[in-house]
């Protein structure tokens, strides 16, 4: 494996950050998660205008240029020859001293990971997955904008352990007033009445690439979508109901709270959707060789 770390290249061995790097003692800093699909880089460009996006929103200096940036990901990925895979861009605030004081940090660190993923065993994806709605609320978006994709996971971590405590696969988080906001990883989807809907980035849902591409695809297929204000009644009553990220793709879901939805397995919008994702992943873009 070779990892770039600051204009370098490691081994996992010996890629190593500070204890002083404010990524780690604040959680001060910004990253991407990428796939990568028969040898190409699924919308590097979407995803390398939300890292500097979120960056710009932390007054967070990358200290390489978009363009440089995305030749270096692909290089990543030809030096480790991964065919299909997962690419971690992380941005941190860099080396400071034990103080926030982000001024402190000279210069933002960089590093990129090619390696495997695999976040659900493939089999749930022919039968969907357990949903329970986290006590652990998502931020407000009043108070911190869900478009920043920032290193702050704390709240996601605790609604993954809601979840895991009561023997599901994923949390719905909520946001402050109650709606529902977006999964630990992923964005939530339902399918009412013919119509797909999914929360609006205003009520702290990510603004997923993964997201963007079903809303896309739904477009292409005459699926009606649209972004809208979503409770708990809208998936308990959902027709079909399924959770989008780049790691875990298009996962079904087909209990929520204990209530079976839909008919209790993926339904024809969520397979249709699948299909035609999977069909433009893999023949999307250029291929790196
Ligand atoms: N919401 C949150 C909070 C996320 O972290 C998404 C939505 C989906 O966004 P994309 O752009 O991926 O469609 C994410 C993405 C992992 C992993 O290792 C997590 C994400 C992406 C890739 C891998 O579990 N989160």
């Amino acid at each position: 494996m070779q990892i770039f770390l600051d204009g370098e290249w490691y081994s996992r061995e010996t890629a190593k950050v500070s204890v002083f790097d404010h990524g780690l003692l604040y959680g001060d800093g910004v990253f991407e998660g990428i796939r990568v699909y028969n040898r190409r880089i699924f919308r590097l460009e979407a995803h390398l205008d939300r890292l500097y996006d979120s960056a710009r929103a932390l007054a967070l200096t990358i200290p390489m240029s978009l363009v440089e940036m995305a030749e270096t990901v692909r290089e990543a990925v030809r030096r480790n020859q991964k065919e299909d895979g997962y690419i971690r861009l992380v941005v941190t605030r860099g080396v400071g001293d034990l103080g926030i004081d982000p001024r402190k940090c000279a210069k933002a660190s960089v590093f990129i990971i090619v390696t495997d993923i695999s976040v659900y065993p493939r089999e749930l994806y022919a039968r969907g997955i357990k949903v329970i709605t986290a006590a652990t609320r998502q931020v407000a978006h009043d108070a911190f904008d869900s478009r920043v994709k920032s290193l702050n996971y704390l709240k996601n971590v605790l609604a993954k352990i809601d979840a895991q405590q009561s023997g599901a696969d994923e949390a719905i988080m909520l946001n402050s007033a109650g709606y529902i906001a977006e999964c630990t990883a992923d964005n939530l989807f339902v399918v009412r009445h013919g119509k797909l809907l999914t929360p609006a980035p205003q009520d702290g849902a990510l603004e997923g690439i993964t997201r963007g591409t079903v809303l896309e695809l739904a477009g292409e297929a005459g699926i009606h979508a649209a972004e809208t204000r979503l409770t708990r009644y809208d998936v308990y009553t959902a027709d079909e109901c399924f959770v989008t990220g780049t790691g875990a793709e298009l996962m079904p879901v087909t209990e929520a709270d204990g209530r079976l939805l839909g008919e209790g397995k993926p339904g024809p919008v969520t397979r249709k959707l699948t299909e035609a994702f999977q069909a433009l992943v893999r023949h999307e873009g250029q291929a790196l060789w």
